[in-house]
């Protein structure tokens, strides 16, 4: 896939501990991004501070912190056209609140600090980050029968 980019979604513990991983990899898949890797981890604080480094200034940052790394999540790098945009999209707001109806926070989610899904804000973002989360070795290079039908 010559034009395809990848990014990182992290399924977070709320949306595993509400059993929606299923629901939200569903949705994620029904838009036609190829898996490229997938794992169940529990993030440690050092982790977490890493990945939320820019946040880091934040009054909510030690809660963030906390959140993220209190139970395991789902982490997975999604590859197609535009993924980080596409993905974001497919997200919603920050704030399942301000979220539209369709989105997946907006369909599934209510506050800001439980907002289920996290997913890389552009492509040298989301190189950061599956570099934080993933070894090369875990990304297989496989192809779909059915690219062909998504892929123009
Ligand atoms: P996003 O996850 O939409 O990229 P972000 O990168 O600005 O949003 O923030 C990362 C996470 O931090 C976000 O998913 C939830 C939490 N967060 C952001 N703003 C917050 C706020 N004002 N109060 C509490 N938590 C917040
Ligand atoms: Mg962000």
């Amino acid at each position: 896939m010559a034009d395809s980019q990848r990014t990182l979604v992290l399924l977070k513990p709320d949306a595993v501990q509400r059993g929606l991983v299923g629901a939200i990899v569903t949705r994620l898949e029904n838009i036609g991004l190829r898996i490229a890797g997938m794992k169940l981890i529990q993030m440690d604080d050092a982790l977490a501070r890493r990945h939320y480094a820019d946040l880091s200034g934040k009054p909510f940052f030690e809660r963030l912190v906390s959140f993220i790394s209190s139970a395991p999540l789902v982490a997975m790098v999604l590859e197609g056209p535009r993924a980080p945009e596409v993905v974001r999209k497919a997200m919603g707001e920050t704030d399942p609140a301000d979220s539209p109806t369709g989105s997946i926070r907006g369909d599934l989610g209510l506050t800001i600090g439980m907002n289920l899904i996290h997913g890389s804000d552009a492509p040298e973002t989301a190189a950061r980050e599956i570099d934080l989360f993933f070894e090369p070795s875990e990304l297989l290079p496989y192809t779909r029968d059915i690219d062909r039908w998504i892929l123009e």
